[in-house]
């Protein structure tokens, strides 16, 4: 009889994953996102002003710091094997996806800046929706959510992942999808999508710079090649985590619940990575607008009332596919420090179930914590 290899780490049973992984803690925000290397064993975690990199046991191999800005939601591209992340700087009017030189990444304390290993590309569509000041009154109202102002009630950027295109086949090439943070607000009706842009990044190395807090650059595609909605009703900053998850052929989308009463609110929506984009009305809209919509997955949790479909599972800090129906997800929590609170980050091994309310079951953990 054949013996399984630890070097099997992906075999379908028993899970060769860690089920336990501790990212650390850090003088920094919440845990944002987290991405896993499989053939190399090592995750990426984005604690908000800063990239962590440790293997799979949590020792810690290096971070890149001194982000004032907002590092959101990562994903490994494996074509280049770097760490793409969402960057917002909300005052600046500059949003980013950052690009981690994660090879690179070999000690504590190396700076986004000026440590050559953290290039960006600035997102135009991101800006134009963030600022339009849709009361037409002259005046952008900036980082608010109690506003009429940015279009879909846009706040920025954060979920990221690649996958293939919506409706295109597994195999086909790799998109970068970028979903929209969109502000709580229950006095409008415009707020009640979430806003997947799509990129071809294949030329991007023509607009990668690097970072400059001080002076921010706006070298980035000018048109965005394709931008999706998906009617959810409104959440508390939009998509959290955004993860193609090749085992269902589904998109996972992780959100704060929302706060409109007429709504379920699910923390966890599901769209068919099958399933084409139809053409049609943005509902809600001060103007008529058509685009690109996507349907959710008829799984899971149903309101009737609204027809929207979701599960019950809060996946905000980080959701990670490993494949064969292997999925991390984050957990973050304050912890006492020395002079200030710090942030710890750990992931947990779940497997798929796709049962309702909640597909995911936690895959026991044999050791510590
Ligand atoms: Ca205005
Ligand atoms: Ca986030
Ligand atoms: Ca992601």
């Amino acid at each position: 009889m054949e013996q399984e290899t630890p070097s099997a780490i992906d075999g379908p049973y028993p899970p060769r994953w860690p089920e336990y992984v501790n990212g650390g803690t850090w003088p920094t925000s919440h845990v944002q996102g987290v991405a896993v290397d499989h053939e190399n064993g090592l995750a990426y975690w984005s604690f908000t002003q800063m990239l962590v990199k440790t293997d799979l046991a949590g020792n810690v191999i290096g971070t890149v710091e001194g982000i004032t800005g907002h590092l959101g939601d990562i994903d490994l591209n494996p074509e280049d094997g770097r760490v793409y992340g969402s960057l917002e700087y909300k005052a600046e009017e500059a949003f980013y996806i950052a690009i981690i030189d994660v090879a690179a990444v070999d000690r504590i304390g190396m700076d986004a800046e000026t440590d050559g290993v953290l290039t960006t590309v600035h997102l135009a569509e991101v800006v134009e929706d963030f600022t339009a000041d849709m009361n037409g009154d002259g005046v952008f109202d900036g980082d608010t959510g109690d506003t009429p102002d940015h279009r879909y009630g846009c706040s920025g950027i954060d979920g990221v992942s690649f996958g293939p295109s919506f409706g295109a086949r597994p195999e086909s090439r790799q998109k970068l999808m970028v979903a929209y943070g969109v502000y709580a607000n229950t006095e409008r009706t415009d707020n009640d999508h979430q806003v997947i842009l799509e990129y071809d990044i294949r030329n991007w190395q023509r607009y990668e710079r690097p970072l400059s807090e001080a002076d921010p650059h706006r070298s980035g595609p000018r048109r965005v090649d394709d931008k999706y909605f998906v009617h959810t009703g409104n959440t508390t900053y939009g998509v959290q985590n955004l993860e193609y998850d090749a085992h269902t052929g589904n998109w996972m989308l992780a959100v704060y619940p929302g706060t409109k009463a007429e709504f379920p609110n699910y923390p966890l929506f599901m769209v068919d990575g099958a399933e084409r984009p139809t053409r049609g009305e943005i509902v809600g809209q001060p103007e008529y607008e058509r685009g690109q919509l996507l349907s959710l997955l008829p799984e899971g949790q149903h309101d009737a009332a609204t027809d929207t479909w979701g599960w019950e599972f809060d996946a905000s800090y980080g959701l990670e596919s490993l494949g064969d129906g292997y999925y991390y997800a984050a957990e973050g929590r304050s912890v006492p420090g020395e002079d200030r609170p710090l942030q710890e980050g750990e992931i947990h091994l779940y497997q798929w179930t796709g049962r309702s309310p909640t597909p995911f079951d936690r895959v026991a953990e044999t050791g510590a914590p």
